[in-house]
């Protein structure tokens, strides 16, 4: 659970670390599912970019809807919850890859943005090997930047922020087995792991279950939001949670495409 301060910073400052969430009996099992996900990519895969494994994976699940995680996303988003997406990121060491700066609202084809990240660091993750760094009350404004996209960016994502202000970033170091939580408008991003351990975490995200998906965005990062699966505690509230897009004058879909600049690489 985040503590009352927590909380209120989580409001104030758009993020806010949390404690120990997992156990390190926990941990190791954690670890060993990562490992054999990781084993199991083919060559082209990075593990940096290891989007909703839980979907194949009872254990992970499992873990993203157990108590204590129910529990923090209960305390941001109240009580019908379910559990949108995760993305395992997993950065070698040595020549582990940056996650370019960005807004997660840039991407997500929600409506309203209510959304929120728990991020859970399954290595130690510090300034060294690359920890999340973010730009504390940069989630105020409630209004997305414009994201350059650039498959070739060469980083975990391709959205690209051009002539960003870092100077008030702040590293987000948490111990293996803490968590964070961050805002869906906070500007954050990582730097690249030239260190000799490992930075693995896993992003998790929560949605409530009035907001209202629209599965036919295509986004930059490839991302299968048609095969999106929605889990809850209890079940699989897919079919309850997911209702019809209201006939708009601008499609969803067409307005977030309208929030990102076109590839410099055409
Ligand atoms: O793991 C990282 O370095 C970045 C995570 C991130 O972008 C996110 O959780 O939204």
């Amino acid at each position: 659970m985040l503590t009352d301060q927590q909380l209120q910073r989580y409001r104030t400052e758009g993020y806010a670390r949390g404690a120990r969430i997992v156990s390190e009996a926990e941990l190791a099992r954690l670890r060993d599912e990562i490992d054999a996900l990781i084993a199991a990519l083919p060559p082209d895969k990075r593990p940096e970019n290891m989007p909703s494994a839980h979907y194949g994976n009872a254990y992970l699940r499992e873990l993203f809807l157990s108590k204590p995680f129910v529990d923090v996303a209960e305390q941001i988003l109240g009580p019908d919850l379910a559990l949108f997406t995760s993305h395992i990121i997993s950065k070698r060491p040595g020549d582990g890859l940056a996650v370019n700066w960005h807004q997660d609202a840039a991407f997500f084809p929600i409506e309203p943005m209510e959304i929120f990240t728990l991020w859970l660091a399954v290595d130690d993750s510090n300034r060294e090997n690359g920890c999340m760094q973010v730009i504390p009350g940069s989630h105020r404004s409630r209004t997305i930047i414009q994201h350059r996209v650039d498959l070739q960016s060469g980083t975990t994502l391709p959205l690209v922020l051009d002539g960003l202000d870092r100077t008030s970033a702040v590293d987000v170091e948490l111990k293996a087995g803490e968590f964070s939580v961050h805002d869906a408008f906070i500007l954050h991003g990582s730097n690249a792991n030239r260190s000799s351990r490992r930075r693995c975490g896993i992003t998790i995200k929560y949605i409530p279950t009035f907001v209202r998906i629209d599965r036919s965005y295509v986004a930059p990062s490839g991302f299968d939001w048609q095969g999106l699966n929605l889990f809850s505690r209890a079940a699989i509230l897919e079919k309850s949670i997911v209702t019809p897009m209201p006939d708009q004058d601008e499609p969803l879909c067409r307005r977030l495409g309208a929030r990102l600049l076109p590839s410099r690489h055409g």
